[in-house]
């Protein structure tokens, strides 16, 4: 893996020679860390989700439509049983019971959420179905269950051998509290601009590992787990969601795109907020931020270090670690 900073400082510099006065006029002020130039199509996701990223440039490297692209990326790992915070093989709550938060927008800025839906291993799709065939935007629990299968998803027990072990482990060592910590997590957001510039986002999760039963998180939360505007960009958040519910960050970060911020200063702006805000949890807890505006420019920013991205963008589909407000 790069850093992205390396990356981005080698590739801007790198085209600048020394001793002509752009580089001086930049060296002045290169405090800033350059940002990223647009080109579309382009796709980024939380975490190193390379798989979901590369299942949605098929849709856009064909000329295909973001929403199509994302919710075929949030497939990826929602089918993977092996990926421990999204749908299939997701931690169960605090009593075994895997419950699952997804949302998707569009480009004419229709929402589709679901949430403590069980049993269904694409719930990305389902919250698909309630946008396109529904008056509303959200369903939960029981509701949402009867809602999927009447449209013919499969019920199915998403608790993999390998969770409910964690889970009976955790049991035992750990007092019985929901889990709040740093430590990795794989909830995918994903945002997609293409070839057409229409703007799209979606993400999915099993949410925080062994949390309280009926526990809802930012994830589908149209705004705070994923915010898409097509006049404007789209962004994702990972980490601890009530933090991201309290400040509905990804709908944050798109007013700051909105009032004239690239997507990594509006990235670093919405962290910031939060670091102030919440000093005490904001030091203790992981929030991460991926974030495109409409001209395909993108940008990623977290609380804590160790918040890596996929980027498809121009043929290349790679991971870079973010830049973090508190460092190592
Ligand atoms: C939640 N934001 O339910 C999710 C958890 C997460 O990677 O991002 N995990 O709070």
């Amino acid at each position: 893996m790069k850093s992205r900073r390396a990356f981005l400082e080698n590739a801007f510099f790198g085209a600048l020679t020394v001793g002509s006065s752009d580089f001086w006029k930049l060296l002045a002020g290169a405090h800033a860390i350059p940002t990223s130039k647009g080109r579309l199509p382009v796709v980024i996701a939380t975490w190193d989700n390379r798989m979901a990223t590369a299942a949605a440039w098929q849709v856009l490297s064909k000329g295909g439509r973001a929403l199509d692209a994302v919710e075929a990326g949030a497939r990826v790992p929602e089918a993977d049983p092996l990926d421990t915070s999204v749908g299939y093989g997701g931690f169960p709550d605090r009593d075994g019971n895997v419950t699952l938060d997804a949302c998707i927008m569009d480009e004419f800025g229709n929402a589709g959420s679901v949430a403590y839906l069980q049993h269904i291993m694409h719930p990305i799709s389902v919250a698909r179905h309630i946008l396109e065939k529904t008056p509303h935007v959200m369903l939960v629990g029981d509701g949402a269950l009867e809602f999927a299968l009447a449209e013919g998803f499969k019920k199915e027990n998403l608790l993999t051998e390998k969770a409910r072990e964690a889970w009976e482990e955790w049991k035992i060592k750990s007092e019985y509290k929901p889990v709040i910590n740093i430590e990795r997590h794989d909830t995918i957001g994903i945002v997609a601009v293409d070839a057409q510039q229409r703007v799209s986002g979606a993400c999915t999760t099993s949410g925080m590992a062994f949390k309280m039963r009926g526990r809802v998180g930012d994830s589908p939360i149209i705004g705070a787990g994923m915010f898409a505007d097509n006049e404007v960009g789209a962004a994702a958040a990972t980490g601890l969601g009530e933090m991201v519910l309290k400040t509905l960050g990804s709908f944050l970060l798109v007013e700051e795109m909105r009032r004239g911020k690239h997507p990594q200063r509006a990235a670093e702006a919405v962290v910031r907020r939060l670091a102030q805000k919440y000093p005490k949890a904001a030091r203790e807890n992981q929030v991460g931020y991926v974030a495109i505006d409409k001209k395909g420019r993108h940008g990623a920013y977290s609380l804590q270090p160790g918040f890596n991205f996929a980027l498809y963008q121009q043929d290349e589909n790679q991971v870079f670690e973010a830049d973090s407000y508190f460092k190592k």
